[in-house]
């Protein structure tokens, strides 16, 4: 006799299960909104992962990486350095090289053309004036490629 309203107490509890366990804001996914200053923000951080093993099997390299308490926006000068929340940039340095480029984008980092062999990349997490605030190098081995097939001659 109460068989159905059983039924409906079940459905509810577990559409309200369901509905509760793939519940989330804007603020899980994204964060804290960047249009809000943040008072006594807490200390900047890099992190970076190694390279994609996909496309390094193939020569290339494609490293990500992502920051913590810091937007990455092509922003710069001692001005910058009052904004809320904190911006800056990335320094990369391949093999130790004297220079290196600046990724202001956040995105993955793409390095081609390395000979095999053992490689380094340094990531320098810097303020707007380039000082620097953190920084990970990310070690790896590009593996010997096949030698492309020369084409007939005609
Ligand atoms: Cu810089």
């Amino acid at each position: 006799m109460y068989a159905p309203l059983d039924c409906m107490a079940v459905l509810a509890a577990s559409t309200l299960f369901a509905a509760t366990a793939v519940a989330q804001t804007a603020r899980d996914v994204r964060g804290p909104s960047p249009l809000v200053a943040i008072e006594n923000e807490a200390p900047a951080r890099l992190i970076v992962d190694s390279p994609l093993a996909e496309q390094l099997a193939r020569g290339l390299v494609f490293i990500q990486y992502a920051t913590e308490n810091l937007r990455v926006v092509p922003v710069f000068g001692k001005g910058a350095l009052d904004v809320s929340p904190r911006i800056g940039h990335v320094h990369v340095t391949v093999d130790d090289a004297p220079w290196h480029f600046v990724d202001a984008s956040g995105e993955t980092v793409i390095v081609v053309g390395l000979k095999p062999g053992p490689h380094k990349v340094l990531f320098e997490l810097a303020d707007p004036t380039h000082r620097v605030i953190d920084s990970k190098t990310v070690s790896f081995e590009i593996p010997p490629q096949p030698k492309p097939v020369p084409s007939p001659a005609r």
